[in-house]
C-alpha cells in the first residue's frame, strides 16, 4: 500500500517538471522526441544514421541517457552535434528531472530537433514523461516479433515504431509482418518506419518525416 503512494508521488512529481520541460521547448520552438527501446535495438545508430542525412542542414541537439559510460555521447559527438551525456548510475530510465538538468548544460539557442536517447530498457521508460512531443520506439529484426506483446506499454505510449535491422531478416527468426500486426494490435496508431542502419534503407523515410514534424 505505501509502496503504492510512494510510486505516485514520484510520478505526480516528474510529470510536474515533464510540463515545465514541456512549456521550455514550446517557448523554444522546439520539436523534441524521446528515444526507447531495448540495449542494442540500434538507437545511438539511429541517431548516426539521421545526423548523417540532415548533414548539419537542420540544427539538432542531443541528450544520451546511460546506465554508464560516455560512449554514445562520444559518438554522437563526432557529428558536430550539441551533445550532454546523463549517467544515470544504475537508474533503468531518464526522468524530467534529469532532463531539465542536463537542459542547463546544453546550448539550444537556433536548435529545432531535439533527440533524447533513453536508457535501453522496455519497461521503466515508458511511465516517464519528459516533456516531449512523442515517443520513438526502436524494435529490432534480432528481438523476435513477439516484443510489443510482452512489452505493450511502451508501445502503447509510442507514437512512432522504428522497425531496426531490416538487413538481417534473411538470417533472424522474426516476421516483419508478425511484427507490426503485434505492434498495430497494442497501438494503432503507431506510424511505422523499417530501417537499416547499415545499407541506410528506410533512414530518408524517417529523417523526411521527422523533418516535417519540426515548428516553422
Ligand atoms: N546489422 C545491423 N546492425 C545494426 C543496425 N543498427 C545498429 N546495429 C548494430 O547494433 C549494435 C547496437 O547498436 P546501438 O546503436 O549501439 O544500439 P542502442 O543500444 O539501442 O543505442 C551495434 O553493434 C550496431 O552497429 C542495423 O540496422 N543493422
Ligand atoms: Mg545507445
Amino acid at each position: 500500500m505505501t509502496i503504492v503512494t510512494v510510486e505516485r508521488k514520484v510520478l505526480e512529481k516528474n510529470d510536474e517538471i515533464a510540463r515545465r520541460n514541456r512549456a521550455l521547448f514550446s517557448s523554444k520552438n522546439l520539436f523534441v522526441i524521446n528515444l526507447v527501446s531495448s540495449p542494442g535495438s540500434g538507437k545511438t545508430s539511429i541517431l548516426e544514421r539521421t545526423l548523417e542525412f540532415f548533414n548539419r542542414r537542420v540544427p539538432v541537439a542531443v541528450i544520451e541517457g546511460d546506465v554508464q559510460t560516455d560512449f554514445d555521447a562520444q559518438r554522437i559527438a563526432r557529428y558536430q552535434t550539441p551533445v550532454v551525456q546523463i549517467v544515470t548510475n544504475g537508474g533503468c530510465h531518464l526522468d524530467a528531472k534529469l532532463v531539465e538538468d542536463a537542459l542547463g548544460s546544453l546550448n539550444l539557442e537556433g536548435i529545432r530537433l531535439l533527440i533524447i536517447e533513453n536508457v535501453g530498457n522496455l519497461v521503466c521508460p515508458s511511465n516517464y514523461d519528459l516533456g516531449e512531443a512523442m515517443k520513438v520506439v526502436v524494435a529490432s529484426t534480432t528481438e523476435g516479433d513477439d516484443k510489443p506483446l510482452k512489452y505493450p506499454a511502451m508501445f502503447q505510449h509510442a507514437s512512432v515504431l522504428i522497425v531496426n535491422k531490416i538487413d538481417l531478416l534473411p538470417y533472424v527468426n522474426c516476421n516483419l509482418e508478425a511484427l507490426k500486426a503485434n505492434a498495430l494490435k497494442i497501438n494503432p496508431a503507431l506510424r511505422v518506419f523499417e530501417t537499416s542502419c547499415t545499407t541506410r534503407s528506410g533512414i530518408a523515410a524517417w529523417c523526411s518525416w521527422l523533418e516535417s514534424n519540426l515548428k516553422p
